[in-house]
């Protein structure tokens, strides 16, 4: 029988099965898998940074804030040509999502986003899933991402609505709702996860899958990134996400949003293929990966690493998708 697709999942459901022996967890992340997805398939995405670092927003974890003294070479807005061609290689070799980020705080209505707004038409035009991320965006300008042809929208919760507070403070947990319902209205699919090892406790990790799992309609892609220690930022010195703690999330995110593609986001480079091959058996479905063999700011393993990963444990790349599931 297949699980059914749940909104009313409870905060202790979800502790309970985050706290299930590791192997029953995984057996039944598995299962759940096997019954929404083909297991041997794994979307792979490539990541450019448009815009980076001078960030002004505060948020703890990123090494583009312009407030912390990091390594990060300042860039303005890459030319479209520059992201096309990008887009064009990332096509090459194998990459069905291209998504592109930018260090800003918010969209704003000026000459920048009509640039983003070209760029998007031309990923489009290549027949990729066209991803953007960045920041705050209203209604209109969802609408007009939707109009060029964005498939997907990447703002994640990072954490609980009650550790938010801890981790940044130039906005609020509400305002990236906000922008997450603006997304939605505008008809463009909403990728929406977090990061461990931020500090918080399961009951923070708990409550951000629920925030997740109980909305709506379940965000089409969830990323979980392990926190990306970053030299300059106040995180630096925290400890490196433990691999079952990062088992346990891929797990639990995939029973609680079983149609949802789950991605092994930030945290692969500190990882083993062994320690990666468990998040693919506990149902993680997408990865980042790219020629640069960066992710925005920090290392990512790269395009052929990936490709000998998949041969080794008889995975394949998913087709493109382009095809808005109904979860
Ligand atoms: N500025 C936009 C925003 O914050 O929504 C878009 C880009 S931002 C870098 C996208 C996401 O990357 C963040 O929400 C966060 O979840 C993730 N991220 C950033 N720095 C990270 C780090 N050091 N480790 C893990 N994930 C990170
Ligand atoms: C997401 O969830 N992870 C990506 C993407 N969405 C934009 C970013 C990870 C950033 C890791 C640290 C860095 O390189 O800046
Ligand atoms: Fe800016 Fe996004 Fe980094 Fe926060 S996560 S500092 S909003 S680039």
């Amino acid at each position: 029988m297949t699980s059914a697709i749940r909104h009313d999942w409870t905060k202790t459901e979800i502790q309970e099965i985050y706290d299930l022996p590791l192997m029953e967890l995984i057996y039944k992340a598995a299962t759940v898998h096997r019954e929404y997805h083909k297991a041997d398939e794994v979307q792979v995405c490539t990541l450019l940074s448009i815009k980076t670092g001078g960030c002004p927003e505060d948020c703890s974890y990123c090494g583009q804030a312009a407030r912390y003294h990091t390594d990060i070479k300042v860039q303005a807005l890459l030319p479209t040509e520059t992201v096309i061609a990008h887009a064009q290689k990332a096509k090459e070799t194998g990459s069905t999502r291209f998504c592109m980020a930018a260090a800003w705080r918010e969209v704003r209505d000026n000459r920048d986003f009509d640039r983003v707004i070209d760029m998007v038409k031309g990923v489009n035009e290549l027949g990729m899933e066209v991803c953007c991320t960045l920041g705050m965006l209203t209604e209109e300008q969802a609408q007009r991402l939707q109009e060029a042809g964005l498939y997907a929208y990447n703002h994640n919760l990072d954490t609980s609505e009650d550790y938010y507070k801890e981790i940044i403070s130039t906005r609020k947990f509400d305002n990236r709702i906000n922008t997450i319902n603006n997304v939605r209205k505008a008809g463009i699919t909403v990728c929406s996860g977090g990061i461990i090892g931020l500090g918080e406790t399961h009951a923070d990790r708990m409550a951000m899958l629920l925030t997740l799992a109980t909305m709506p309609k379940h965000p089409e892609s969830v990323p979980v990134n392990a926190l990306a220690r970053v030299k300059g930022t106040p995180l630096e010195n925290n400890p490196k996400v433990d691999i079952w703690e990062m088992v346990r999330m891929i797990a639990t995110a995939r029973i609680v949003m079983p149609a949802s593609v789950v991605r092994l986001s930030a945290g692969r480079i500190e990882m083993t293929e062994a320690e990666q091959a468990w998040c693919f058996m506990a149902g993680a479905n997408s990865i980042f990966t790219g020629e640069r063999q960066t992710l925005l700011v920090t290392p990512n393993p790269g395009v052929s690493e990936d490709m000998q990963m998949f041969e080794n444990l008889g995975l394949k790349p998913m087709e493109n998708k382009k095809t808005v599931s109904s979860c």
